[in-house]
């Protein structure tokens, strides 16, 4: 039987694919302690979070490094760079409500929509780090939902204001590596209907009604779709 997972399509995507995943890993770890200083009260626990996601970091350059593989970091850098100055302005404007539906809300359904839609097609040594890291990431789900619902319905219209800014740009994201997603058996249009669910009741944990939360989702899943046609 042949490899599918070392072909060289493979690993040129899975090159691309992994670079995302490490930079998206790395950056989280820098935004939870971003987080920790804006909220103080939390400190301990956002750093708690911080520290899984440098791990999580480490253990996909691993996943890279057991398939022999360089992951493309530069261009990992250049795609996250727009969400991650998104993040950067709502630090530096203490704005805590936009930087806790960025990374909370939005990356963090990124990357459970995306390692769910991997679990399928994943080698045999990603496959238990996989598990592992998406219950870590439900946790840093859960995290801004609560504290976003404690402020409910006040904050309802700044998170309606900042997922229309921040959506598109993963949307955006996802269009840029398509054809790498789909070289290594994901399909990007169930991995984008997995994002929407995911986001969809992330918001709904946090007080939308679920027609609300249905609207404002599909108006900016829509827009994407515009985008990329
Ligand atoms: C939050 O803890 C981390 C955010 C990382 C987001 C990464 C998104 C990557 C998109 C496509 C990845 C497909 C899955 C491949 C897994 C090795
Ligand atoms: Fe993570
Ligand atoms: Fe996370």
């Amino acid at each position: 039987m042949p490899q599918p997972h070392l072909s060289p399509a493979y690993c040129e995507a899975y090159s691309r694919i992994n670079a995302l995943v490490i930079v998206g890993e790395g950056l989280a770890d820098s935004h939870f302690r971003l987080l920790a200083s804006l909220l103080p009260e939390d400190r301990d626990d956002l750093r708690w979070l911080a520290a899984m996601e440098g791990r999580h970091a480490r253990d996909f350059a691993g996943c890279g490094r057991e398939l022999g593989i360089r992951p493309d970091l530069p261009l990992a850098q250049r795609l996250f760079a727009p969400l991650h100055h998104l993040f950067r302005e709502a630090v530096r404007t203490g704005d805590r409500v936009s930087a806790l539906v960025i990374q909370c809300l939005i990356v963090e359904s990124f990357a459970v929509a995306a390692y769910r839609c991997y679990q399928p097609v994943a080698d045999a040594y990603a496959a238990p780090i996989l598990q592992e890291v998406l219950d870590d990431e439900s946790v840093h789900l859960d995290y801004g939902a609560r504290w976003l619902a404690a402020w409910f319905p006040e904050v309802a219209a700044p998170i309606a204001a900042c997922c229309e800014r921040a959506v598109p740009i993963v949307l955006a994201m996802l269009n840029a590596v398509r054809a790498d997603l789909t070289a290594i058996g994901i399909d990007p249009a169930e991995l984008v209907g997995e994002f929407v669910g995911c986001f969809q009741a992330a918001i709904e944990a946090v007080g939308f009604e679920p027609r609300q939360a249905r609207g404002l989702v599909a108006r900016l899943a829509g827009q994407a779709v515009e985008l990329a046609a």
